[in-house]
């Protein structure tokens, strides 16, 4: 069997939790493979939206495995307050509920460094979550981090402390006031420890290889998107992992030749949440519209989300660099109210040339999107799951983005629920 994985292509909240939610009966193992609690999943059913953070989102299905991979990095605080608010849905959560010992703890103090790190830039601040994602994983890179199966060590306290103290040393640099705060943070840190402890903390990469030796079925959930991936985001304002289809390999430890279905998630317009480059960002009112229409404030944050039309130069290097073999697009019926849909189909540079490719840095490069405009199908897609009942300019815009891709787009999404969905698989 293989792992097949699902991703965003676009700068996150594409619609991932909604995605996972409705292909996991398909999977016995559902598993994240990187970020933390910077991620919001967002799943509708029953009429009850359940935001997830860090936990994979086949959580509501009893019968499916659910790995949180070495590539997460976890904030057991965090980590105990999701598993309390699941408590109500009688899930059986100690025997399917599954976190590798190789995951990077976060402690309280990463959280006041992620917030010393962004007062320091002032002006060009990454737009950071907060939740103690950057530095956590700088620990580990520079080999100083904690790990989910360090908590059973008798010296855990030690390791704590030592890797605590060379924190206050840098958050004095930044003359950050941790006093006030780190005590408090310190003893629910502990107690959500001794929380954690009560679950099944594994070797993550030996269950997943294993079951698939067994020959069962294993999807892997990113979180984030693909344009916020360390290396081939709009750098630096990305975030601090490997969003991508690569990502799943080290997040999980499988070998390239163990993907399968790489499934690509992105909506039929854009968002943003934080700062840097947004080229089909819009500013105005249509983007408040949007923004309105489509409920885009952020599931973790609130904060709300910049909105702008899609842009294909950007999705054609994100289905590049992560393989996509299929397409999901999202929230189609956000695009409903508007007359005219506007995609951009290429980048006019500084220089007057037409590009479909993503410059070195989008940061400081001067691009102009030139739009193809189409026509608005402005009637209700409620209740329509079959793509031959879809209106004819729908069906035009599916094409051409296809075409345009060179994949099949094989669900499209036209509400938060999980049934208001229209397979073409
Ligand atoms: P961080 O916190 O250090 O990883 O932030 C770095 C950048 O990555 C962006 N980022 C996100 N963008 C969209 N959605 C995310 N998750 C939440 C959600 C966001 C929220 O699902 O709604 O609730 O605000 C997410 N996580 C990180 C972030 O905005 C920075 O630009
Ligand atoms: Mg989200």
């Amino acid at each position: 069997m293989k792992v097949d994985v699902l991703l965003g292509l676009q700068w996150g909240d594409e619609g991932k939790g909604k995605i996972v939610d409705v292909l996991a009966p398909r999977y016995n193992v559902v598993a994240r493979f990187q970020g933390g609690p910077n991620a919001g999943h967002t799943l509708e059913f029953d009429g009850i939206k359940h935001v997830l953070h860090q936990i994979p989102s086949g959580i509501f299905r009893n019968d499916i495995q659910n790995v949180i991979g070495n590539g997460v990095v976890l904030d057991p605080i965090v980590f105990k307050r999701e598993i309390e608010n699941l408590a109500q849905y009688n899930l059986d959560l100690f025997s399917n509920l599954f976190v590798s010992k190789k995951a990077s703890l976060i402690l309280p103090t990463h959280a006041l460094l992620d917030a010393a790190y962004e007062r320091s830039k002032g002006e060009s601040k990454i737009g950071s979550t907060l939740r103690g994602i950057g530095p956590t994983y700088q620990d580990k890179i520079a080999r100083l981090g904690l790990r989910v199966g360090d908590v059973l060590s008798p010296n855990f306290a030690d390791k704590y402390k030592k890797l605590v103290d060379a924190h206050k040393v840098i958050l004095d640099f930044y003359q950050f006031d941790y006093a006030s705060v780190l005590p408090q943070s310190e003893e629910n840190f502990f107690t959500a420890i001794e929380f954690m402890k009560q679950f099944t903390l594994v070797d993550s990469e030996y269950l997943v290889n294993d079951a698939l030796k067994n020959s069962q079925s294993v999807l892997a959930e990113g979180a984030q998107g693909s344009l916020l991936d360390i290396d081939f985001g709009s750098y630096p304002f990305v975030t601090s992992s490997t969003t991508m289809a690569a990502g799943a390999c080290t997040g999980l430890g499988i070998a390239p030749s163990q993907v399968g279905e790489v499934f690509g998630i992105f909506k039929a317009y854009c968002t943003r949440v934080g700062s840097g480059p947004f080229p089909t960002e819009l500013l105005e009112e249509t983007g408040e519209k949007m923004r309105k229409e489509g409920r885009e404030f952020g599931a973790t944050t609130g904060r709300p989300r910049r909105c702008g039309w899609l842009d294909l130069p950007a999705l054609k290097y994100t289905a590049m660099i992560n393989g996509v073999t299929q397409l999901i697009m999202m929230k189609v019926d956000v695009l409903t109210i508007f007359d005219t849909i506007r995609v951009c189909t290429h980048y006019r540079l500084a220089d007057g040339t037409l590009t479909d490719q993503l410059p070195y840095d989008l940061c400081d490069a001067d691009v102009t999107p030139v739009y193809r405009d189409f026509e608005g199908w402005q009637q209700s897609l409620d209740g329509i799951y079959d793509f031959d009942a879809i209106p004819s300019q729908l069906v035009e815009y599916v094409k051409f983005l296809e075409a345009e891709l060179n994949l099949p787009i094989t669900f499209i999404s036209t509400g938060p629920d999980r049934e208001a969905l229209i397979s073409r698989e």
